[in-house]
């Protein structure tokens, strides 16, 4: 088959990373207006992989103005057929280059090559797939109404999944007639600029899809631009919090998808091996670098010793290591500074008074890793438990009824994704309509597709992406 299921780390040398990345405007490769470049590391060795453009408001207005012309040039006439066509084609480049792009991803992100392999790319593309299917049809998502494009949008995405997050932001504004100019983040800019390349080999309008790379004052330099007509953001709360502000005012459309503290509720009726399997990918999947993690563990008191004790032995089993091994179940911290912010965390937990345990496994020299982390003896008032750490750290309480759980559940700033595990499907309806989050999933976890809404209640965010929804926040409805 063409992916080999051996423990042999995944060869990179046939994935060409340029040594330098400009910016992707008006259908080419253009170097910054000022000059200026930053460095995209992998975190698994701390080297240096590429150089690439820091964005100003300079480069961004001309990403703006190039988005703009398209938009009322070309791609606002084309039919829903045609936009529909280039999405098909995108979607089936980019599994073509599924490999190159999957290797990359774990390059620069330090996510283990069997997650990007099997989830991060095939679902990229599976965006694209669905939402070519919906370029034609929009009269019929939207009856008796006429959806109109809104125009240029600014898309601004995170590290932990970046070539998805684009996929979750590009699909649907294209499919519905709007151009765009997105921002990866400044750890893992490289996915994007290899899909610019895509967009360039499909034929795509020169301005369609504009690249813009840099920090937060490039993500900055997008949201304040007046010539942006809807803002999509995925990210931090704080900065979530920043850029609502800055709308505040103005008469752009916003959706933002910011952090989560996920409760994943296990009743005493749960089939327990599947619930261990369960955890372990609520919290461990992607080093935990998952806005719908489930970083709260609530386990009903009369199974609470059983499960805890099998979650040590099945984490003893976790090989945390080279993100390019396929045998890898954890790889590397994504930066130094989120390497530095769990470790920050881990410390506060233990003055907190709460009983750390961490798998004894080996960790590799160099690069930013993490060994699997469970705190117990921990309260509501914790800051581990109030806080998204945003790593491969779980915490862990207990309670005695499906009240006093969904309490629990609720007692958060945050309410984006839960987790549910029973023998009994009246309990999951009960306590999941109490449950405030955006996404609950019942005897399984961190299942994604592209035909389901995704998106926060609370802290977590504002409208949905994926599915039907996930066209709403890119029409206006005439
Ligand atoms: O996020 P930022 P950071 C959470 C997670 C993590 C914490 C910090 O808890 O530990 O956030 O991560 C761009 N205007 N999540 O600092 O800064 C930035 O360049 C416009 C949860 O990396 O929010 C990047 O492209 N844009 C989350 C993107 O915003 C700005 C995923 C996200 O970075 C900006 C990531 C500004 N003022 C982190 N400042 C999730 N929901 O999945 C930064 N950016």
């Amino acid at each position: 088959s063409f992916w080999e299921y051996s423990s042999a780390p995944e060869s990179s040398d046939f994935v060409e990373i340029n040594e330098k990345y400009n910016h992707f405007i008006n259908g080419e490769f253009v170097e910054p207006e000022k000059g200026r470049y930053m460095k995209s590391i992998n975190p698994a060795s701390e080297e240096i992989l590429t150089e690439f453009a820091e964005g100003t408001s300079e480069d961004v207005d001309k990403a703006v103005q190039a988005a703009r012309k398209a938009y009322n040039k070309t791609w606002s006439k084309l039919s829903g057929r045609e936009r529909g066509k280039y999405l098909y084609r995108i979607a089936r480049m980019i599994q073509e280059r599924s490999r190159e792009l999957a290797i990359t991803e774990t390059m620069d992100g330090g996510k283990p090559i069997r997650e990007s392999r099997d989830v991060d790319v095939p679902l990229a593309a599976a965006h694209f797939f669905y939402y070519a299917g919906w370029a034609d049809k929009l009269e019929y998502a939207f009856p008796g109404r006429k959806p109109e494009p809104l125009g240029v949008c600014g898309q601004i995405i995170p590290w932990n999944f970046p070539l998805l997050m684009l996929a979750w932001k590009i699909a649907p504004a294209l499919a519905t007639g709007n151009t765009v100019v997105l921002k990866p983040a400044e750890t893992t800019p490289i996915t994007a600029l290899k899909f610019a390349e895509i967009c360039s080999d499909a034929g795509l309008p020169d301005g369609v899809v504009n690249i813009v790379t840099g920090a937060g004052q490039t993500g900055s330099a997008i949201v304040n631009h007046q010539g942006v007509d809807k803002i999509a953001f995925t990210g931090s709360t704080e900065v979530g919090k920043i850029i609502q502000k800055s709308l505040a005012g103005t008469y752009k459309k916003y959706t933002l998808e910011l952090g989560g503290k996920g409760p994943n509720i296990v009743f005493e009726d749960a089939p327990i091996d599947q619930t261990v399997e369960g955890i372990i990918n609520a919290i461990f999947f992607n080093q935990g670098h998952v806005c719908c993690a489930g970083s709260r563990l609530l386990i009903q008191e009369g199974i609470s010793e059983r499960l805890i004790q099998k979650l040590k032995d099945r984490m003893e089993t976790l090989i945390v290591g080279d993100p390019l091994d396929k045998n890898t179940d954890i790889g590397a911290i994504n930066s130094k500074a989120q390497f530095e912010k769990i470790n920050e965390y881990l410390e506060i937990g233990v003055n907190e008074g709460a009983e750390i345990y961490q798998s004894k496994c080996d960790l590799p020299e160099n690069g930013y890793f993490c060994r699997p982390t469970i705190f117990t003896g921990v309260g509501q008032s914790n800051r581990i438990v109030r806080e998204e750490i945003f790593g491969p750290v779980l915490t862990i309480q207990t309670f005695r009824t499906p009240d006093e759980a969904i309490e629990k559940a609720n007692n958060t700033p945050y309410g984006l994704a839960s987790g549910i595990w029973t023998d009994k499907g009246s309990k999951i309806f009960k306590v999941g309509q109490k449950v405030r989050s955006g996404v609950m999933w019942s005897n399984t976890y961190n299942k994604f597709d592209p035909t389901s809404p995704f998106g926060g209640y609370k802290e977590s965010g504002i409208g949905r992406e994926g599915g039907l929804h996930g066209l709403y926040p890119y029409v206006k409805l005439n």
